[in-house]
Parts: C-alpha cells; structure tokens; sequence
C-alpha cells in the first residue's frame, strides 16, 4: 500500500519551490522506511528489496539535505551519525529497574518452589484456583530502559545498579529493530512511556560479525552477550551503528497518559501492537505443572532458537496480583528467573592429545581439568585442526572458556588471555603418526593432517573394525571396543575378513571373555552373515559414504559387481552422488587390498538377497528425519519400511526435509524442524502414509 503511493508520483514537485509538498513526502518516506524497518528487524519479512528499500532512503537523504528544517529525531536517517561522546551521562530511573529472583533448581522443583511461594505470600490454600502466569524466554543480553514522549524514543540508558545507568541514546538509536516511533494507530500515543527489556545479539549475527572482524584483524568476540555489551558500550554511535544488534521488550518503567491494561500479557501485546519486538514463545500458563511444562519445552527448543537464553522467567499475570505481591530488596516477589545449566565455563587445558580416525584423520582434543558445563561434566573437547588451535592460540596450561550446547561435542570458544601461565605450551602437530609412527601428511589448501599408515595404522584398524561390526553396519552383537583391540593388538585380526574366521576358543583367550560371551559373538559373526547390500557397503567404511549413501548406491546399482565396476559417469550420474564422493567410491574399489579383503568376506560367506530396483512408492520424493521412540516399530523397522515405500531417511533435519517421524522424547531434532517449520508426522500418521496412494502424499508437500 505505502509502497504503491511511493513509486507513482509522479506529478509531485520534487524542487526546493515546494516546501509543504517536500515536507510531506519526507512524512510519507519517513513511514514508509519505518514500516519497512518493522518488517525486516521486528517481522523478520520484508517485502521489499535492498535496493528499493535504498532507494527511499537515499531520496529521504536527498530531501532533508536540501531542507535541512524538515530532519525530525525520528527520522531514519537520525539513526546513525553524531559525534562521539567523551562519556556517558548518568541517568537516574524514577521506576528503579528492579532484579530478579533465580532458581537454578530442577524443572520440577524451581516452578513449585516459586508458585508456593506465591501462593503463600497471597494466603491462598489448596482449594483455590491455580495461579496465571506469564512464562517468557530469559535472554541473555543487556538490560536497558527506553523512555518514549509522545510517541517518540528521547531516551536509552543501561540498567546500571538498578537506581542510576548510563545514557546511551545515541547507541540506542542505531538498534534498527527499537522504532524511534511508537505506532500507536489512530489512538494518540502514551504521554511518556518507558520499555523495558533486553538488547541481544542474534547467533548467526554473532558469528558474522566476529567473521567480519577476524577478517580486519580486529578483535573477536568470546559469545553474542559479550558481543553486545561491547557494542552498546562505544562512546562512538558509529561503530554501534554496525553491530548487529537486536532488542526484546519485557516490561514497562515510568508510564503517564496511558491506561495499562489488566495483566503483563496484555502490556506485553501492547508493545507489540506499538512496533516493539516482544518474543513470540511467551505463554500465560496455570499453575505450577504449566511451568514446568513450559520449562522443558523450551529446554528442548534452546539449542535451535537464533539467540541465546540462559533460562525463563514467571511473572505473575495480573498487574494487581503484581502489586499485592510486592517486592523485597529489589527483587519482585511475584517474578523468578529459572535458569537452565550453563553452556559456558572455564576450565584449565591439561594436555593436547591426537586422536586418529578410521579415515586417519589426526584431530587433536583438548583434556581438561573435569568442569560441569550444559548438565555434564566434560573432560575433552575437540580442538578440530591445527590452524583452529593456532586460531584460538589455544596452548596446553592455558584457562579457557569452554561451551557444550545440547549434545554437540564440547568446544572451546576462546582462551582467557589474562590467565596464561609463564610455561603455556604451544600444540605442534607430530609428523609421525602417534599410534603407528607413519608419516602424517598434510596436503597443500587442506586442513586435516592425515597419518599415512591407513589400515596398517592400528588405530585406523580399530576405528574401521569397530564401523563394520556397528549395528547400522554389519550388527555383530559383543563386537565392542574392548574386544577390537585386543584382537587388533594381539595381532588375531587384519582386516574384516579375518574376524570371520575366529573360533569360539580365540576369543575366550580373551580378556573379560566368558565361555558363553565367546559363544554369543560365535553366533552373532555367523548370523551377520547374513545381510543387506546398504548395509555391507555402509560398513566398507569408504570415505564419504554414509548410510544414506550407501542406500543410494545398493538400490541404484542393484549389485556389489556393478557398483564395483561403475565409472566416474555412472557414479555422478546419480543425483545424490557428488564429484568428490565418486572420487573416494572409484579410489576405494580400485584398491587392490580392499578388492581382496571384499573376495574374503564373499569367501567367508557374507551374502545378501538380491535388491530389485530402487523402490517407488507413495513416498518417493520425501525425505525423513527420525527422533525419539515410536510406539510400535523400532527405528530400524521405521527406516526399512519408508525405504521400502520408495522415501529416504537421513540424520539430521535441514531444509531439505520434508516430515520428521516423532515418538517419544524426541531430542532436539523436533525443536529444529518446529523452528524449520517442517510438518512433524507421528508413528501413526507416517503409516497412514504409506497405504495411501501417490498422488495424496505428492499435493501434501507441494
Ligand atoms: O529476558 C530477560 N533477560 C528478562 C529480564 C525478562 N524476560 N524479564 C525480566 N523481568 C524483570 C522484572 C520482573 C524485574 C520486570 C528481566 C528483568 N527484570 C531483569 N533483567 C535484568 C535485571 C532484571
């Protein structure tokens, strides 16, 4: 609409001749980028492109340049600029900005210890109703107050002590996703109002900035709170004014000239309705059970949110519930902060060890001193390659800062500079391989080092050994770490072929082996003999070819001779099969080693039904992610039968998926395809699928 008044007019003077008109397309400019503004930083969908949105702006520019009366504090183009700051005034908050409450308890326990409290304190018993709530995300960036008067943004201060902060309007201004108008309709706006809540700095807005300063050599960031306290913090607006910033409103201050409404939600939807951005996972819930249900929900959903949270908070719904309750020493009896662990601590690195890969791959990992950090106590983290470790100038004695979020491996973000130690030890990678003494290879523009022993490194043995027994491979029961090395170490195996001709009597030699265990793996080797073409190609351990691949590959090719035979054209000919995947496919099979070690496990007795042609079916096309435990079908079975309707399974949920099967206690998976929108199917739905005829499910995704 604002748009379609934008680009045609063309009658409309333009000169300095008009200034009433003038005056009034720098109005229409000036909402039309506000509304813009909105539906970019506070919608997150814009409607128009960079380049119209810079085309208004620029006009914008032109126009308050020639008629330089028509600049209001409001305008867009306010946003940035003005002289840097010898420091920041202090400003007093008539409405202090109180502190809240934590509870770091369990789910359970922090909820119910809160709602009886509350319940206390309003002497109500058990016979009365449960209590609403106002549930919200607890985000971890940077109390601040902004002041608007008539509708208009004068003010921005740092919480401070609560009593006194710092004036940082300047900075403020520059926060695109803060309008410096209220939209207050047709209704005139509060005669001063101030919001309350917190700046943060996005994830990914995070990583791009500190990219962005790596690539200056500036320096970086230790996580996006950091990130934005140091933003706010600059005396100069204009390096604030390029730090991706971003704003969530939680509550109000001083308000004049304007009736609140009846509860916090109500005030929270207010802000909304005003252009603020007010989160959208808050939820008014009952009653302690609600609480704690809200708390795990979005546990569950941390890790997939664009932004930190370090927790929730409850606010008592009611504003008179509010009042009656009160607050102690700064703190709001009827608000708590329920904390979930921290996913950062320091620790101490003790030790740089390198670990090596089925595929050889040297990956140095971090011991540290043991630290409780995201619910457990972590002792290594990957340090990935070399040059990450010369990245983070991480050195062994080194204190460092490390984060496990949900369940990726531990990392460390970055090492306290302060803290280093006179004897810190700089990481060198070794040029012999630490397990077998080979050569270690790094190839020129590659990251990875690589030891040079392939299968006569032990290591790369047991790593391989240990993929072909795994249960989505070759399934050997009992055919565990323990047993592999042992076997490996001793010298009783080679290569897969071998272990098939172990006896009974060769493993109850063994460490920790039973008579009927060494039976047990007898008969688990003889029953995996018996397999599936996917499987026996997954387990071959060919570098880059995952289950899903290995699907590919046994359902395309149809036989182990014709993909052994195929070409680099009849690989890449396959949509799911890249040029680098071919490239390891062909160098696999056209060792003679790996030819043989395959002929001994033929010889063996490994065998496999013959797989007709890739399967269609009314799931052809659709991809599925799988998480938690279905009611009836192992994950397996689920696997095999949307396999067999003609559909594909992969690990991990991306654009690209299109249902995620769920069952009980889903892992983060869910929360990612809910944050993905990708449509979540239960065990019962994905059958109902299955039986129904092409066409249906074909429209279902379209
Ligand atoms: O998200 C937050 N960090 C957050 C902080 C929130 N969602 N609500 C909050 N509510 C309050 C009261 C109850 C005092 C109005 C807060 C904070 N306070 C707060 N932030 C920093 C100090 C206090």
């Amino acid at each position: 609409m604002i748009q379609g008044m934008l680009f045609s007019s063309p009658s409309e003077p333009s000169g300095a001749s008009a200034p009433t008109a003038a005056g009034e397309r720098a109005a229409t400019l000036r909402s039309a980028i506000a509304a813009h503004d909105h539906r970019y930083y506070v919608l997150d969908a814009p409607t128009v492109s960079d380049a119209e949105y810079d085309a208004l702006y620029r006009e914008l520019q032109q126009l308050e340049a020639q008629h330089p009366e028509l600049i209001t504090p409001d305008s867009p183009t306010q946003r940035v600029g003005g002289r840097p700051l010898p420091e920041f005034p202090a400003v007093r908050h008539t409405v202090p900005m109180l502190s809240i409450r934590t509870e770091t308890d369990t789910e359970a326990s922090g909820a119910r210890t809160f709602d009886a409290r509350v319940r206390r304190e309003l002497g109500l018993t058990e016979s009365d109703p449960p209590i609403a709530y106002l549930a919200e995300l607890k985000f971890d960036g940077l109390a601040v107050s902004l002041r608007y008067e008539a509708g208009v943004l004068v003010q921005g201060a740092t919480r401070g002590d609560g009593e006194t902060g710092e004036d940082i309007t300047q900075n403020i201004r520059t926060v695109r996703a803060i309008p410096l108008r209220l939209n207050s309709g047709d209704a005139p706006p509060p005669a001063m109002i101030e919001i309350r809540g917190e700046v943060y700095m996005r994830r990914a807005d995070f990583e791009r900035l500190n990219d962005r300063q790596r690539a200056a050599g500036e320096k970086t960031f230790v996580n996006p709170r950091n990130s934005a306290a140091g933003s706010l913090r600059q005396l100069d607006s204009n390096i604030t004014a390029k730090r991706p910033l971003s704003f969530f409103a939680y509550g109000l201050g001083e308000v004049t000239g304007w009736k609140l409404p009846e509860t916090h939600g109500e005030v929270l939807d207010a802000l909304e309705r005003f252009g603020l951005p007010v989160d959208k996972h808050r939820r008014r819930v009952l009653g302690a059970e609600e609480l704690i249900a809200f708390h795990q929900k979005i546990a569950e959903l941390r890790d997939a949110l664009p932004f930190d949270i370090d927790g929730v908070v409850y606010k008592a719904d009611s504003l008179a519930l509010q009042q009656r309750l009160g607050f102690v020493t700064r703190e709001p009896r009827w608000a708590v902060a329920h904390k979930y662990p921290a996913q950062e601590q320091f620790t101490t690195v003790q030790h740089i060890d390198v670990q090596v890969g089925r595929t050889g791959r040297l990956t140095p990992v971090a011991k540290l001193a043991p630290v409780f950090v995201g619910g457990v106590t972590v002792t290594n983290a990957t340090l990935h390659n070399e040059d990450e470790i010369r990245r983070k100038d991480v050195r062994i004695g080194d204190t460092v800062i490390v984060r496990r979020a949900g369940d990726v491996i531990p990392e460390i973000v970055a090492v306290v500079a302060e803290r280093r130690p006179e004897d810190a030890c700089a990481f060198e990678m070794p040029r012999q391989c630490p397990v077998c003494g080979s050569a270690v290879i790094r190839e020129e523009g590659e990251v990875d080092a690589y030891c040079s022993g392939e299968l006569f490194c032990p290591s790369q043995r047991k790593q391989a050994l240990l993929h072909f027994a795994g249960r989505r491979a070759m399934d050997i029961e009992g055919l565990g770490d323990k047993i592999i090395e042992q076997l490996v170490d001793k010298a009783m195996v080679q290569s897969a072929a071998d272990l098939y001709r172990l006896t009974q009597n060769d493993f109850a030699g063994l460490d920790r082996m039973a008579e009927k265990s060494a039976a047990n793996l007898c008969a688990a080797l003889e029953k995996s003999k018996t397999t599936t073409l996917d499987r026996f190609i997954f387990a071959l351990g060919v570098r880059h070819v995952g289950e899903a691949t290995a699907r590919d590959l046994a359902r395309h090719f149809g036989s182990l001779e014709a993909l052994m035979n195929a070409d680099h054209d009849a690989l890449t000919g396959i949509s799911e099969i890249g040029g680098v995947m071919a490239e390891s496919i062909l160098s696999f099979f056209s060792e003679p080693r790996n030819r043989n070690v395959i002929a001994a496990l033929r010889t063996a007795g490994i065998h496999w039904p013959e797989v007709a042609a890739a399967a269609t079916g009314p799931l052809t096309g659709l991809t599925f992610v799988l998480t938690g435990t279905l009611p009836t079908m192992s994950r397996d079975e689920a696997d095999r039968r949307i396999v067999d309707a003609g559909g594909k399974v992969t690990g991990s949920v991306s654009k690209k998926t299109s249902y995620v099967l769920a069952g009980d206690a889903p892992g983060s998976t869910l929360a990612k395809a809910q944050a993905l929108r990708i449509p979540v199917l239960d065990e019962a739905a994905l059958l109902h699928m299955i039986e129904q005829p092409v066409s249906k499910n074909a429209q279902a995704t379209s």
